[in-house]
């Protein structure tokens, strides 16, 4: 007899979205937006490789320092495994919740790969929504450079720039075409001011049913 495994968290108490688009659109930038006006709980997959990179005693810090300076994707169960556990432990603190009594996930920078994205589903859970924000590489190009000034980030040079640009357009994007081909993607021009693109973000989603919480 064959076992079927079911997801870690089902849809029907909580709801994922996926914020894609490529490095430089405003991802980061538009969840502090969204987290403040729709209860998301914030999950960037970037920022949590990141930290387990510089965690006391992780056996990935090396891989995962090399795989971010040349824009090369994590194996996908290591960011899973980041990614599921603190949404676990999200859930253990009782976070906000939209009128549905549904905890809300902002999933950040993930999946980025398409078993990636079928992997995510089946085990940990189904998205509702896929949020893409659209920008063209110049506009991108200019932010990261401007932001590598400042940030100590070891992937905001021209040459690690250049390479992440690559990946994501020919490993990232079809994960945006496949989920618009379920017609779940909200698709966001993201130039422009801050302000701007998230005014644009709001009337999308809203098409798509979701609404900002009151607080
Ligand atoms: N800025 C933002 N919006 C602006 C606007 N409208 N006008 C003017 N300026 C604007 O923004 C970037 C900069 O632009 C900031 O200075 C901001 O002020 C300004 P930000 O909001 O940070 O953009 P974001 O899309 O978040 O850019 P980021 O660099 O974080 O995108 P990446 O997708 O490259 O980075 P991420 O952290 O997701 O991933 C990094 C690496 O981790 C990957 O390359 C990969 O190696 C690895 N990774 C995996 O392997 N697997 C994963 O699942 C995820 C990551
Ligand atoms: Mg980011």
């Amino acid at each position: 007899m064959s076992e079927t495994k079911q997801p870690r968290f089902s849809p029907q108490d909580i709801t994922v979205v996926f914020l894609l688009g490529g490095p430089g659109s405003g991802k980061g930038t538009q969840s502090n937006n969204l987290v403040r006006d729709y209860a998301f709980t914030h999950l960037s997959a970037g920022d949590l490789l990141r930290a387990e990179q510089v965690r006391e005693g992780s056996q990935y810090g090396d891989l995962i320092r090399s795989y971010i300076k040349e824009g090369k994707i994590v194996p996908m169960e290591i960011t899973v495994a980041l990614l599921s556990n603190a949404m676990a432990e999200a859930l253990a603190n009782k976070p906000k919740t939209g009128k549905d009594g549904k905890a809300r996930f902002l999933i950040d920078g993930f999946p980025r790969k398409l078993d990636q994205a079928v992997f995510f589903e089946q085990t940990v859970c189904p998205s509702e929504m896929t949020l893409f924000l659209n920008c063209p590489e110049e506009v991108m190009e200019k932010r990261l450079l401007k932001r590598g000034e400042t940030s100590g980030r070891d992937d905001d040079n021209a040459e690690s720039i250049r390479k992440r640009f690559r990946v994501f357009v020919e490993t990232s994007m079809p994960v945006v075409t496949a989920f618009e081909e379920q017609h779940k993607v909200v698709s966001v021009e993201a130039t422009g001011g801050v302000d701007e693109v998230y005014q644009r973000i709001k009337e999308g989603v809203a098409h798509k049913g979701l609404l900002p919480v009151d607080n």
